[in-house]
């Protein structure tokens, strides 16, 4: 299940280190806490693809942090860590995921938190489905943008239904925060993914994608919107939703803590080129449900 993408290790991808699959690990299921969302939320969430939900992960922003450190120091011992900040560029844009069979603390937050019953809920879902988790840092003075991105296109999966929640571990200023282009989860067209190190398009063969736009030079057209955000706030996106940030200078530490969720509409789905994460030997083909001994079922309508 490791990376034998050719490009695993370039600069500016995943490198290959640890197997994210640990067989001795037991997901503990039945343990989510409950959320009761409010209904504007959930419109919101609807129509513009994105919504910001006030302090609602504030109880787990030390344990998350506390996982984080873990991975900040030793990132070769975790799965897939990534660099994308240019040889000699100020700060650090780091990024890695699919680590929390590894890392207790994001392991307990998976099978303990509200965020399944959240994601369920806000995807209008019976069930909530695990993906991975995702966590990034940029420290003070990064000046590298996040490229304008939709996560749909790097991932072995369609369908509509889909959240990642993404929670502020630093109080973080709109103005190098993460941006959402409102009602780009409708768009009818993927955009090819990209490499965060340089914004460069790759899998451009997949014949139903194209280049994304230029968002900030029209405005009109994309109308994006972001936050001051404060430690536990939350970011609820869908999968197909456009985000990505300005090169303003990153003033304070930026980490966030994202975990990513497939509804019950969700399905494997084989792209050309090379997928992230880069899951292999998972014997599901085209129009099959995510196997759930991989990606575990948290959460249930009741
Ligand atoms: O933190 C960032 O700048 C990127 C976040 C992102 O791409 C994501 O949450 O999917």
């Amino acid at each position: 299940m490791q990376s034998s993408e050719t490009s695993a290790g370039k600069e500016g991808f995943n490198q290959v280190t640890v197997d994210w699959f640990d067989p001795d690990f037991r997901v503990r299921l039945g343990q989510v806490a409950d959320y009761d969302p409010r209904p504007e939320d959930i419109a919101a969430f609807q129509r513009d693809g994105v919504v910001c939900l006030r302090n609602t992960f504030s109880d787990w922003v030390e344990p998350l942090k506390a996982g984080l450190e873990r991975n900040l120091a030793d990132p070769l011992s975790y799965a897939f860590p990534v660099e994308s900040t240019r040889k000699g560029a100020p700060g650090r844009f780091f990024d890695s995921y699919c680590n929390w069979q590894r890392i207790p603390e994001y392991a307990e937050y998976v099978e303990r938190s509200s965020a399944a019953a959240m994601a369920g809920q806000f995807m209008g879902s019976d069930t909530a489905q695990y993906f991975h988790e995702h966590v990034f840092l940029k420290e003070p003075g990064t000046q590298t943008a996040t490229p304008w991105h939709q996560d749909l296109p790097y991932y072995c999966v369609d369908g509509r239904k889909s959240v990642s929640i993404y929670v502020a571990l630093d109080p973080i200023a709109e103005a190098w925060a993460v941006r959402y282009v409102k009602g780009s989860h409708l768009w009818p067209r993927l955009s090819y993914p990209r490499v965060f190190l340089d914004g460069a398009d790759f899998n451009t063969d997949a014949a139903d994608m194209q280049s994304m736009p230029d968002i900030e030079a029209d405005p009109a057209t994309y109308p994006t919107v972001g936050w001051d955000l404060e430690p536990g706030d939350a970011i609820l996106f869908n999968f197909r939703t456009a985000h990505g940030s300005t090169a303003t200078e990153v003033g304070t530490r930026r980490r966030a803590f994202v975990t990513r969720w497939m509804g019950d509409d969700m399905t494997y789905r084989e792209r050309p080129g090379e997928i992230s994460p880069p899951y292999e030997n998972h014997d599901m083909t085209d129009g099959d449900h995510m196997r759930e001994d991989w990606f575990p079922v948290l959460w249930r309508k009741g």
